[in-house]
């Protein structure tokens, strides 16, 4: 079986909330030496684009967006180490954390990993964070960069809020946003320090912030 072949069965696993299947395709995959950039891309990401589609034209209900997100973090499982393989020296430290009431985490995860692979250390807080615990955390850890996912449209609202604690505190971290309702113009109206589109871009942005505020070592 080719590998194009591979990837469309890995997006469909994906589609169809099959974990185990999905899994075994990604080990196929990364053993015949595709790159996990790819499988990741083409397989996970394409498959799970197809099923935010589909919930939202009422095709697919909640359940079968569950099983879709296990499937893509077993896969994830198998992609973790692979992109994350750069050796680690840590250039600085990001605290990164879903906001209050959201519980989406799938980008977030993805994002700690890519920035991980850059050589940042990441201290994951989780998801539903309030801008309480954004700040007992950031006192707790001193992180270099504060960065922020939110995938829904509601809880992006809530990414101020955490700014204006933030800022309310006189405490001067960079904020950094993301996630797939959040735009750059939006980052700057609530004053955040920067936007990213994705996992990748994400490491580019922390990657120009630390250099601008000359913490890179
Ligand atoms: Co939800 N959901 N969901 N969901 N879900 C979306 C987001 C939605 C767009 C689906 C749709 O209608 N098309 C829609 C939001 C509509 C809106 O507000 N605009 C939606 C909805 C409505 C809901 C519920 C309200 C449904 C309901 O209950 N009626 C509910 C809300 C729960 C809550 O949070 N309170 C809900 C629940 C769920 C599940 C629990 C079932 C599950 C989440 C499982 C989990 O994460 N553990 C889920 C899923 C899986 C999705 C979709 C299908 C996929 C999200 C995902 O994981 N994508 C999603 C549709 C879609 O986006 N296609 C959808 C893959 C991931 C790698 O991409 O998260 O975008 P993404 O992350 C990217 C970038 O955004 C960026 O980099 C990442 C990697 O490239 N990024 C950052 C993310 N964070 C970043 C931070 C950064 C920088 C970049 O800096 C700090």
């Amino acid at each position: 079986m080719g590998m194009n072949t591979k990837l469309r069965k890995l997006c469909q696993a994906l589609i169809d909330g099959k974990h185990l299947e999905a899994e075994a395709i990604t080990r196929e995959l990364v053993g015949c030496g595709v790159e996990p950039k790819i499988v990741l891309d083409e397989g996970l990401m394409a498959g799970m684009d197809v099923v935010g589609k589909n919930f939202k034209a009422g095709v697919i209900f909640l359940p079968q967006v569950l099983v879709s997100a296990r499937a893509m973090k077993s896969s994830m499982t198998v992609l973790e180490p692979l992109l994350a393989q750069s050796a680690y020296r840590s250039k600085g430290r990001i605290l990164l954390g879903t906001v209050k009431g959201d519980v989406h985490d799938i980008g977030k995860n993805l994002v700690a990993i890519m920035l991980r692979g850059a050589g940042y250390e990441v201290v994951d807080i989780g998801v539903g964070c309030s801008s309480d615990r954004f700040i007992h955390m950031y006192e707790k850890h001193s992180p270099d960069i504060v960065g922020m996912s939110a995938l829904l449209t509601t809880t992006m609202l809530y990414m101020k809020v955490v700014v204006d604690s933030f800022v309310a505190r006189g405490i001067k971290v960079p904020l950094i946003v993301g996630g797939a309702p959040v735009t750059s113009r939006f980052a700057n109206n609530i004053g955040a320090a920067g936007y990213a589109r994705n996992a990748s871009e994400a490491a580019d942005l922390v990657k120009s912030i630390v250099k601008k505020t000359g913490l890179e070592v």
